[in-house]
């Protein structure tokens, strides 16, 4: 296995329990794990300086200095308003994920759903969208796109593991929201710590000593650290903002960055197109991407399904996401 876990150090590999070197106290206080956040780090500044024409000059200040850029009224409302009714009002095939008392529900926004739902097609193809996108996830590269949900309190049980704050992985990287319904404070809006996509020489050295730890919980072990809001001031961070807003509105985040689902206080649905994008960090190159070709992005997720579900019969692979049948992405 040596060879493999060696050429992953070149990839986003992220797990300090998978992989016995980024899992390796030893390289790590040789400085493994903040070499591999530091390089990843600058290749994604050097992309994204080669891809500042495809965002205006406003949302890249935002994104440069918080990590995020929220726009309100982001479609025209009537548009809007078609997109929201086309989505909810349809069944789709639909997957689900339980995690503690939350489901995540996830649509693929394949070529079924573009024909349906003109206006999903234009916001996928709208310039602002996509060049944000780019922008913030450092790829000229088309993002993978579904309908997501997040119905919570569903099951009586721990509290959802994503309220934690939480970086995704070790390197800048891209997902995005627009909300079909209005998101009220204490209904698990997302909340995200402004400036914390910075690789701040704090930030390294919290990296490092995470890096060297020897008790980290389950999903910081596998790559998603977790903070404690405490913490935060140290790293010369402020309170996490949360964003309650309204239906219409667009949020792209560097999920590097410190982030989670806020509390829920009772039952509530969230409903958002959802875009993720994630390459490999270490590219030196902006683009080349399989997903940008012509039809390829829409007929995706539904590969990256299948793929796994052959993986996880055959024992291979634990796999989270199950058919759940037809559901309308607000149904309960
Ligand atoms: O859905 C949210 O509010 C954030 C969940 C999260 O941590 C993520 O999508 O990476
Ligand atoms: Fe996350």
């Amino acid at each position: 296995m040596a060879p493999w876990w060696a050429l992953q150090l070149a990839s986003g590999a992220k797990s300090f329990a998978d992989n016995p070197l980024i899992g390796s106290r030893t390289l790590n206080r040789c400085g493994l794990h903040v070499r591999r956040v530091r390089l990843a780090q600058s290749l994604g500044q050097s992309r994204r300086r080669r891809l500042r024409h495809l965002a205006s000059e406003q949302d890249r200040a935002s994104f440069d200095r918080d990590g995020f850029v929220e726009i309100r009224d982001f479609l025209r409302p009537d548009i809007f308003a078609r997109l929201r009714d086309g989505v909810l009002d349809n069944a789709w095939a639909a997957r689900e994920m339980v995690q503690g008392d939350a489901i995540t529900r996830r649509i693929a926004v394949d070529r079924q759903m573009l024909d349906i739902v003109p206006e999903v097609r234009a916001l996928r193809d709208d310039p602002r969208w996509r060049g944000l996108i780019r922008y913030a996830g450092s790829f000229d590269a088309e993002p993978l796109l579904y309908v997501q949900s997040i119905l919570t309190h569903v099951h009586d049980t721990r509290p959802d593991p994503q309220e934690q704050l939480h970086a995704d992985t070790f390197h800048p990287t891209v997902k995005a929201w627009l909300f079909l319904t209005d998101v009220a404070d204490d209904e698990g809006p997302f909340v995200y710590v402004p400036g914390s996509h910075r690789a701040s020489p704090a930030r390294l050295e919290w990296e490092r000593a995470k890096s060297l730890s020897s008790d980290l919980d389950r999903l910081s072990s596998r790559g998603s650290l977790r903070i404690e809001p405490e913490e935060l001031p140290g790293l010369g961070l402020p309170e996490p903002r949360s964003f309650a807003v309204p239906a219409n509105t667009l949020v792209v985040a560097d999920t590097s960055g410190f982030h989670a689902r806020g509390r829920s206080t009772r039952p509530s649905t969230r409903v958002e197109i959802w875009a993720y994008s994630r390459r490999n960090p270490f590219l030196p190159w902006t683009g080349l991407d399989v997903l940008s070709w012509p039809g390829a992005s829409e007929r995706a997720v539904a590969a990256i399904w299948k793929v796994r579900d052959r993986l996880h019969k055959a024992g291979w692979l634990g796999h989270p996401w199950q058919d759940a049948g037809l559901k309308r992405p607000a149904e309960r």
